[in-house]
């Protein structure tokens, strides 16, 4: 009698937690880990920056990891403040950094990690249509060619110290 109800407890609370978890994978919290739904794909640190008002474009940046065993590759996706987004590069062309859009896409070999940061591989947010706010979050979905799209939430840090003098308040 006893054993049963503490087996019906240990039920009760072990479909709980499989209840709960559902849940908490929908209402992601901005900036933390997101998986494709095949689970090779992992991307976290998913942030932006405060865009100052006016600004068509904005940059994207994340961590992308690769758990599967064949190469994945980034091709694209959708923040919910831009028209579209592209993938870019920022490299060293004859003495000068320039950005470059990489059409075919980013390459996540088999186990690897790939940081996209200021100044290096990095997504841009093109044609936005309404200011990245500090403290906020982005929704968006990035495509992989294997793994599919993956949502993601991007947390909005703030402007470079040097823009902060042009940060204004509704
Ligand atoms: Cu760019």
């Amino acid at each position: 009698m006893t054993i049963t109800t503490t087996r019906r407890t240990m039920l009760a609370s072990a479909a709980a937690l499989c209840w709960a978890w559902p849940l908490a994978a929908i209402a992601q919290q901005p900036g933390s880990e997101a998986r494709s739904t095949d689970g090779t794909i992992i991307v976290q640190q998913t942030w932006t920056r405060a865009t100052p008002n006016g600004a068509k474009v904005a940059g994207g940046f994340l961590t992308v990891t690769n758990k599967g065993t064949e190469p994945d590759q980034l091709i694209g996706g959708s923040a919910d403040i831009a028209g579209r987004i592209e993938i870019h590069e920022m490299a060293m062309a004859d003495g000068v950094m320039k950005m470059r859009e990489l059409s075919k896409g980013l390459t996540i070999a088999p186990g690897a990690s790939v940081e996209l940061k200021p100044g290096g591989f990095h997504l841009m947010f093109m044609d936005i249509k309404q200011p990245a706010v500090e403290g906020g979050a982005i929704k968006g979905t990035l495509l992989f060619r294997r793994a599919g799209a993956v949502e993601v939430v991007y947390t909005v840090r703030p402007l470079g110290a040097a823009a902060d003098a042009h940060k204004t308040h509704k």
